[in-house]
């Protein structure tokens, strides 16, 4: 065989991330940097998880913007449609659908172990659905759709993924190969990025400390303020050590959008204070952010770019997923239309 034409087949990638109001620094460094990395040498698909956002109460005008925002904020990430397949979740009907089969597939032990359900009902205790429940099941079949190999997400994540794998190997196991059992792609740097006010907990948009977290699309005396006022220890010392999680988030937050190793960074700070570092950091990430603010203005005023955009990720996303809808439903019994 001539090697010349010999080409490796390339991995399918799949991720989605919700649409909730704002898209965080968290978000950004965790899973986004990682979209756009991965479109170049694999065969990439992202959804906008509009579905997974009811789970908790959304007024119907703001969750609308929120999904066309989220949609144009992702292009202004850089997800490219013309290398990758990105679309908004509920305008392809195979997810629901799968997820109601693998609901049947997972067991209400497993769902009762995931700690975002244990976190969120505790958060959301008035409204404790169902779908908050089962939002693993969906996520497991937003996945098991396309057959994806790697699956781009923050480490929070993880335990989901783990589902996911758990529940595929299930149905293999009873009904023979349907499902390609996924893998996890977690960054090296900034997995887990923290609040800015109380670094032992996760950088989170539902946060009512609105200083905890950065948004993609903050301005940039926002930012800054932010970051100034980020919670650190009295050490004093810019270098990674225990009990110095507020340093050694910075230093995290720093390394990912600088490419910096921590060696690099702790060098760079030697004998100078934390506000000299806060202020540093601070400007790496609004300069990291703002060509995507200013690329995301663009983008949000043009809706029928958008929607020509959505609409052709959706068709293409529903064929490739009603494939594999179809092969699971003919191994379970039911009969063809
Ligand atoms: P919430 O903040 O309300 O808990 P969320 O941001 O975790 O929501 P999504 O918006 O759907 O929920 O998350 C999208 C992606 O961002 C996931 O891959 C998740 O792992 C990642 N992510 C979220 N927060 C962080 C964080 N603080 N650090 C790194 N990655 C994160
Ligand atoms: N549950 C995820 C968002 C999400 C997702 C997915 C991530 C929905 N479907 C499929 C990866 C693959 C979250 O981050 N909260």
């Amino acid at each position: 065989m001539n090697n010349n034409t010999v080409t490796e087949k390339k991995k399918r990638i799949f991720s989605a991330i919700q649409p909730s109001g704002t898209i965080t620094l968290g978000n950004y460094i965790g899973a986004l940097q990682n979209w756009v990395k991965l479109q170049d040498d694999h065969e990439c698909i992202y959804a906008v998880a509009d579905l997974h956002a009811i789970t908790v109460r959304q007024d119907p005008k703001a969750f609308r913007q929120n999904i066309l925002n989220a949609y144009a904020l992702f292009l202004a990430c850089g997800v490219d449609t013309e290398k990758s397949i990105f679309f908004i979740q509920s305008h392809v009907h195979t997810h629901a659908e799968l997820a109601w089969i693998l609901n049947c597939y997972t067991q209400f032990g497993e769902l009762s172990r995931m700690t975002q359900f244990k976190d969120k009902s505790a958060k959301h205790a008035d409204n404790v659905n169902a779908g908050l429940f089962t939002y693993p099941s969906l996520m497991a079949a937003d996945i098991l759709l396309y057959q994806a190999d790697l699956v781009p997400i923050g480490a929070d994540q993880k335990q989901h993924l783990e589902l996911t794998r758990n529940i595929a190997e299930r149905f293999n196991g009873i009904y023979g190969n349907t499902f390609r059992v996924p893998e996890g792609y977690i960054p090296q740097v900034g997995a887990r990025v923290m609040s800015l006010q109380d670094p032992k907990k996760k950088m989170s948009k539902s946060d009512e400390n609105v200083n905890a977290w950065v948004g993609i699309t903050d301005s940039p005396e926002t930012i800054m303020k932010k970051f100034k006022r980020a919670v650190t220890d009295s050490e004093a010392r810019v270098c990674v050590g225990e009990g110095k999680d507020g340093i050694n988030n910075l230093i995290g937050i720093m390394s990912a959008v600088t490419g910096k190793t921590n060696d690099e960074i702790t060098a760079e700070f030697e004998g100078k204070g934390y506000g000299d570092f806060k202020t540093k950091v601070g400007e790496a990430v609004v300069e990291k952010l703002r060509p995507i603010r200013e690329s995301f203005e663009k983008y949000v005023a043009d809706k029928a770019y958008l929607e020509e955009q959505y609409r052709k990720g959706a068709e293409i996303a529903e064929k490739i997923s009603i494939r594999t809808l179809d092969k699971a439903k003919k191994k379970i019994g039911y009969l063809p239309r």
